[in-house]
């Protein structure tokens, strides 16, 4: 046989399509002759990477807001604020970080840089930064105090590095990337372990403004070096934006998404640890990952939500909105529609003038833990008796462990699972996680309760359920429910079920 750098060609891509086919990544090239079912069946396999399991497992991150539009009262500075305004007298690392952890929260990602330029700690890069600040008379780093007291709480630490730079003489030229490489590289060396790097897409020049010139590639191999752990989000490859900053996830939230920019580079490396393109498109379309925007796809990634919104209406301090700070109760509904959607909650609190958590803040944060707590204590369909006619290790599916899963025989992809709860009991939440080490499958299920005169009836339904989807309704007593997937990608695999009594909020 003739070896022609075609059929070279042909056989690596005949080695990686099957080695696609058996394993499991986070991401997979579709090719030309991939029928719909067989793009289907890929898409059931795509899974999370290492770190991005582990993200998305901390279901709760603290964004913090804080530098010089702290003292200005402003939510964009324009670069020319002096170094002197700021100055937080009583400064509290320890508090930011006590209060995060006591609410319940896994992570703390601070706003190293915002789009004004100045920079929170004592960069090499530029004057504009806390060294020339009067606060600790220029000998203070708020990036190492912070980082230090998430370490003794016992909370992962990330940085948000702002790429638009209002304050930067090289910004809108090639240079920039230097000295932004720079920055980054200071913040993922000094300050230990970083979980995530947070780059934000916001721009507001004017059409003659100055080009962004990032080179984002660049950025992210520093970052893979360096951090490997790290979760690149925002604009980056691990994590997506949610499409809003309201805190609210999609009726339909995949985590698998077309990722038609994948090239050769990428499909050679072969590994999980090396994705480092970011899918293209509009991410606040309603429709990411249906059937029929996968089929169209060129290659598929597993690239999750990161639901963002503020405590407050704005992002940095202002003291107009001390009595408007979003209440406990309001902070359990974007919890539902958050994390309950499928997606991470990444819920901002910015810091006052005086360097501290408002005690409004901390007020609604400790709340929503204790009605975290009220909820979650108990899981009422614990101690249930698990019938399911094609169903595969029941019992799991109420063991608490969220790695163990339920599944179903054969080929099977649609499966009714009834629970006979040991006595009647009252409800008014479902939560119901997919186990996404084996993939995202489940399209549609529904939950039914037995009524006293025989009837099934329908509680609730939903379309994927992802990491976890949690569903409030009314109140329901009943003694036996079932979940009935009606439509999945392959067969479903369900970790967790667990039924809820939410106090009346
Ligand atoms: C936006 C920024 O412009 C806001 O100031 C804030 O940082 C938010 C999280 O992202 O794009």
């Amino acid at each position: 046989m003739k070896i022609t750098s075609t059929s070279i060609a042909m056989a690596f891509f005949l080695i990686s399509n099957m080695s696609f086919a058996q394993k499991k990544y986070n991401y997979v090239p579709i090719t030309q002759t991939d029928s719909p079912s067989e793009i289907i069946k890929k898409a059931a396999n795509v899974v999370p990477t290492p770190r991005q399991l582990e993200w998305q497992k901390k279901e709760l991150l603290a964004f913090i807001h804080f530098g010089v539009n702290t003292f200005t009262n402003k939510e964009w500075g324009d670069g020319t604020e002096k170094e002197t305004i700021f100055n937080p007298q009583k400064f509290d690392a320890d508090q930011w970080a006590r209060t995060i952890k006591e609410a319940g929260f896994k992570e703390i990602i601070l706003t190293c840089k915002h789009h004004d330029g100045f920079c929170l700690w004592p960069t090499k890069t530029t004057e504009h930064s806390v060294k020339n600040s009067p606060w600790k008379d220029g000998k203070g780093d708020i990036v190492k105090e912070v980082s230090d007291a998430c370490k003794k709480y016992g909370i992962a630490f990330g940085v948000y590095l702002s790429p638009w730079d209002r304050n930067s003489k090289y910004y809108g030229t090639d240079q920039y990337n230097d000295f932004f490489v720079k920055q980054l590289i200071e913040l993922l060396t000094n300050y230990g372990n970083i979980s995530e790097v947070w780059f934000d897409g916001a721009y507001g020049e004017g059409p003659n403004g100055k080009k962004r010139l990032y080179d984002f590639i660049r950025w992210y191999k520093i970052i893979r070096k360096l951090q490997p752990n790290a979760v690149i989000a925002n604009m980056g490859p691990d994590a997506r934006w949610v499409g809003n900053e309201g805190g609210q996830g999609r009726i339909t939230e995949w985590s698998v998404l077309p990722n038609d920019n994948m090239n050769q580079e990428l499909i050679t490396a072969n590994s999980q640890h090396d994705v480092l393109y970011k899918p293209l498109g509009d991410l606040c379309d309603q429709d990411l990952g249906s059937r029929s925007i996968i089929n169209k796809a060129k290659g598929l990634v597993w690239y999750p939500a990161e639901t963002n919104t503020s405590i407050r209406q704005g992002w940095f301090y202002h003291p107009e909105e001390d009595n408007r700070v979003k209440s406990s109760e309001e902070l359990m509904n974007r919890y539902i529609t958050s994390v309950g959607m499928n997606g991470t909650f990444l819920l901002n609190m910015p810091p006052t003038p005086d360097g501290l958590i408002h005690e409004n803040d901390v007020k609604s944060l400790l709340g929503f833990k204790t009605l975290r707590d009220q909820t979650f204590k108990v899981n009422l369909a614990h101690g249930a008796t698990v019938k399911c006619s094609n169903g595969k290790n029941m019992n799991l599916i109420l063991d608490g462990k969220y790695n163990t899963y339920f599944t179903t025989k054969n080929q099977d992809t649609t499966t009714v699972i009834e629970l006979t709860l040991p006595s009647v009991r009252t409800f008014n939440l479902l939560s119901v996680q997919e186990c996404i080490t084996v993939g995202q499958r489940v399209e549609e299920f529904r939950l039914d309760y037995l009524k006293e005169n025989g009837q099934w009836e329908t509680i609730t339904s939903g379309t994927t359920i992802g990491y976890k989807r949690l569903l409030k309704f009314n109140a329901i007593t009943a003694k036996k429910v079932r979940l009935s997937i009606t439509r999945s990608r392959l067969n479903p695999t369900i970790s967790e079920i667990g039924l809820y009594k939410m106090p009346n909020i």
